[in-house]
């Protein structure tokens, strides 16, 4: 943790038990001042195919970038979102999978790394906030070890089944400029890009 920074932003991050980083609910109150809404990034823009870089350190920059990106993610709403989507290319990844009648579960990967994925596949519908209303089956592994920092930049690992691996390969996907049309046939991906690149110049002659 950079020096400097205040005890608020110091508690704000925590690790659970199994290591997945989480903003303290309390403490991060002290954020909320300073959260910021910010415009997610939406096909064919060509930003979202950029690669993103490292987080080198964890400072005071990289702890509002995480406090914008969920307060974007749940607003949007979205189970998942990467920096890119919000024009930020760093490789930083925000997560909340709670059910609507659970409490919140905000999980932070930076610099995540998938360090072995299972032969067995399993079909997932996906959606992503980048590519608004528009949902198709994607085949992944079932499961995968991820290799990753917390918050506090301790480095942590997660075996992740279920939505947690389908998520985390979505999101993997967006830090490395692969979108989830990227999965689907030559056909499905070009109708799709075609139909946002018509709503984009539709929305600019506006
Ligand atoms: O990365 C993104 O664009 C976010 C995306 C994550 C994701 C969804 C489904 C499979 C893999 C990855 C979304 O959050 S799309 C919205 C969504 O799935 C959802 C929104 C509200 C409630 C439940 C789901
Ligand atoms: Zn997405």
């Amino acid at each position: 943790m950079a020096s400097g920074t205040s005890a608020a932003a110091r508690c704000a991050a925590r690790a659970d038990h199994r290591g997945v980083s989480r903003i303290d609910p309390v403490s991060a109150t002290a954020y909320i001042a300073a959260m910021a809404l910010r415009d997610i990034l939406i096909l064919p823009d060509k930003r979202l195919r950029q690669v993103s870089d490292p987080v080198k350190k964890i400072d005071a920059g990289v702890r509002k970038l995480v406090v914008d990106m969920f307060e974007t993610m749940y607003d949007a709403p979205g189970i998942g979102l990467a920096a890119i989507q919000i024009g930020t290319p760093k490789r930083v990844i925000t997560m909340d999978l709670a059910k609507k009648e659970e409490p919140r579960n905000p999980q932070v990967f930076i610099n995540p790394e998938i360090v072995w994925g299972s032969q067995e596949k399993a079909i997932y519908e996906e959606g992503c906030l980048s590519i608004p209303e528009y949902f198709d089956d994607v085949e992944r592994p079932v499961q995968v070890r991820v290799k990753y920092l917390d918050l506090e930049g301790k480095p942590q690992e997660v075996e992740a089944n279920g939505l947690l691996a389908t998520c985390l390969q979505h999101e993997i996907d967006h830090v490395n400029g692969i979108l989830f049309i990227d999965h689907l046939s030559k056909l499905k991906r070009e109708r799709v890009l075609k139909k946002f690149t018509k709503a984009a110049k539709r929305a600019a002659a506006v």
